[in-house]
């Protein structure tokens, strides 16, 4: 059975330091999936915070929020089946030395805190991260031309 979703995914600060953000988005075009929203913003502190709420109190928590408010991201939104699993499928395991060769994390990175990028890992985060980085005018709907091989 289909299941049409949106996931949301940022290129880190390290990710757009190093020149991957091209990277990263040809290996989710390459796959078939949909870039329905994107945009380039210094994040707050007080988004940081709401972003990686989850996370609060835990020991690493003080660094990723100190660096994912250093310097520019990358947000977006990609739609397609089953997206949110397989963006995470794309992305690899969080320690990028743990990550299988052929995914993100695992073909350009070699440290937890500096992994390149975050992707959403299951639809209430997703939900979730869309609705703090994105307005409803924000998301485009469209079609791709070769979207009825991918689907249909
Ligand atoms: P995820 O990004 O794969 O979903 P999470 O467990 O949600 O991983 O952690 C969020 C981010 O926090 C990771 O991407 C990584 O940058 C950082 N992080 C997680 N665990 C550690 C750790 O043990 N040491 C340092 N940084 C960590
Ligand atoms: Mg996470």
């Amino acid at each position: 059975m289909k299941t049409r979703e949106q996931t949301f995914l940022m290129v880190k600060p390290d990710g757009v330091q190093r020149g991957l953000v091209g990277n990263v988005i040809s290996r989710l075009e390459n796959k078939g999936l949909k870039l329905v929203a994107m945009k380039m913003i210094h994040i707050p502190a007080d988004l940081a915070a709401r972003h990686y709420e989850e996370h609060k109190g835990k020991p690493f928590y003080d660094g990723l929020i100190e660096f994912i408010t250093s310097s520019p991201v990358v947000a977006m939104i990609w739609e397609g089946d089953d997206a949110i699993a397989m963006v995470r499928a794309i992305v690899g395991a969080t320690d990028p030395r743990k990550a299988d060769t052929g995914t993100i994390r695992g073909d350009l990175a070699v440290f937890m805190g500096k992994n390149i990028v975050h992707a959403s890992d299951m639809p209430e985060s997703a939900a979730r991260e869309i609705g703090l980085f994105f307005n409803d005018k924000e998301i485009l709907a469209y079609s791709l031309p070769h979207e009825s091989c991918l689907y249909e």
